[in-house]
């Protein structure tokens, strides 16, 4: 059975290439500082937005054209599973990431969804041995049934707390099944909307203890995955508890959960928060707690989590920077969490918005890259810095400063000289390295 009869494999055809299945900037194959494209990018597929998701918006019901959505319930989520490793086969992704709902119905009882997860994380398995996909990271959804309500790790109602860590637990054991590289705890409805009827102190507690459980049960298990909190400032909740990356940080470091967490830093998060896409994964990476990334964009005229995918080139360029400032990802990845838009409603859309997307992101490596070997960000900072690394500067750097002697320093001074920060030079020397990408140096 193929799901996808229009589309042969996609290749890298180049920059000039009219193919529009066909991938122009992200060649797997080739090595960009001794790491191949692949290896460096870890891009992911998310499974939601491409295998469930039914393009509805808050006024509209879904659009899609789906060939499996022909099938029902268990019949259904084995059809996703054929088209989903179809479409990563014919992609060349070698990344996926799945919240337990996406890929078996909820039964009637905990029991019954487990017992569904169970069969299709079995033939999730078999098609797993038989290519080389990998499950980047998977994740409990417990924000869509009418059960949170009030949240989960964070509801006022300690049974919902309780099922919360059963569903976690679950996708544990199927993370260490699946030999998952990362697990992603999105906050869903960990925040409230107000707080006439909310106790903030133990919301924040019981989320922190909730997070230590399950540090302790992938350890009991011996489950080595990589824990991920996902930062996002509102939706569902009007004050989300994992804000942003600063404030989770400040979380983690509260609660003594800094050893066992990083960030997954998605974009259309970060401009919710009121933050570039950027400003998220510098302040993640400085911090050493830049774990994975989910790759979309958002809408500047629109205020809500529109999960476009990533088509953007200068952000994808000054991610891509942080990224290659990072040293890569490790464990995580560039997870597309990312759906069509609801015109574009045909099944063969999935292929050329994941393109665009990966198309995207290795455009901007690709140009970062030619920056960061040409040190055009490190020379520009390095000199507007220039006066720490003598005299005063050095002193205050080197903890060997105090206010005497700066008040002495100060009152020595004839002057202060400031320097421009050269904003719109720096500006139009990346406009030049966005449009010189293929010419030779
Ligand atoms: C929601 C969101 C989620 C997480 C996983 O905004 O980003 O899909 O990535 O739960
Ligand atoms: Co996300």
């Amino acid at each position: 059975m193929t799901w996808f009869a229009n589309v042969n494999k996609i290749k890298y055809e180049g920059p000039h290439s009219t193919n529009p299945l066909a991938f122009k900037f992200y060649n797997p194959e080739e090595k960009i500082n001794g790491q191949t494209m692949e290896e460096f990018l870890r891009f992911g597929v998310a499974y939601w937005h491409t295998f469930t998701q039914e393009l509805v918006d808050p006024f509209g019901d879904g659009t899609a054209i789906r060939s499996w959505n022909k099938f029902d319930g268990m019949d259904k989520a084995k059809a996703r599973v054929e088209a989903a490793f179809e479409l990563f086969e014919k992609l060349g992704v070698k990344y996926f990431c799945f919240h337990d709902v996406d890929i078996a119905p909820e039964g009637a009882t905990l029991q019954e969804s487990n017992q569904n997860l169970d069969t299709i994380v079995a033939m999730i398995k078999e098609y797993m041995n038989t290519s080389d996909v990998k499950l980047l990271w998977n994740t409990a959804n417990n924000f869509t049934n009418p059960r949170f309500v009030h949240g989960a790790a964070s509801s006022s109602n300690a049974d919902v707390f309780a099922y919360a860590a059963a569903k976690v637990k679950k996708q544990l054991e199927i993370g260490k099944e699946l030999n998952g590289e990362s697990y992603v705890f999105w906050g869903g409805r960990e925040g409230y909307e107000t707080l006439l009827n909310t106790d903030l102190g133990l919301e924040q507690d019981n989320l922190a203890r909730f997070f230590q459980m399950a540090v302790d049960y992938a350890k009991e298990i011996d489950f080595g995955a990589q824990f991920l909190i996902e930062p996002k400032p509102k939706e569902p909740t009007t004050h989300q508890y994992d804000f942003d990356a600063q404030s989770t940080h400040a979380f983690l470091l509260k609660y003594g959960l800094q050893d066992y967490f990083k960030l997954n830093i998605e974009a259309n998060h970060a401009t919710l928060a009121g933050h570039t896409f950027e400003h998220e994964l510098r302040y993640a990476r400085v911090n050493g707690i830049l774990g994975s990334v989910d790759a979309n964009q958002g809408d500047p005229l629109i205020g809500w989590d529109t999960d476009e995918f990533p088509a953007d080139i200068y952000a994808t360029t000054l991610a891509m920077y942080e990224i290659i400032k990072n040293g890569g990802l490790g464990s995580g990845g560039l997870n597309f969490d990312a759906k069509v838009r609801r015109g574009s409603f045909e099944q063969d859309d999935l292929f050329y918005a994941h393109i665009a997307g990966m198309d995207a992101f290795a455009a901007g490596y690709r140009i970062a890259n030619q920056m960061v070997e040409d040190q055009v960000f490190e020379k520009i900072i390095d000199e507007r810095y220039a006066s720490y690394k003598e005299g005063i500067g050095k002193d205050i750097v080197e903890g060997k400063a105090d206010f005497k002697s700066l008040e002495q320093h100060a009152l020595n001074l004839k002057e202060i000289k400031n320097t421009s920060g050269r904003l719109e030079l720096i500006r139009a020397t990346i406009n030049q390295y966005l449009l010189t990408l293929y010419a030779q140096k």
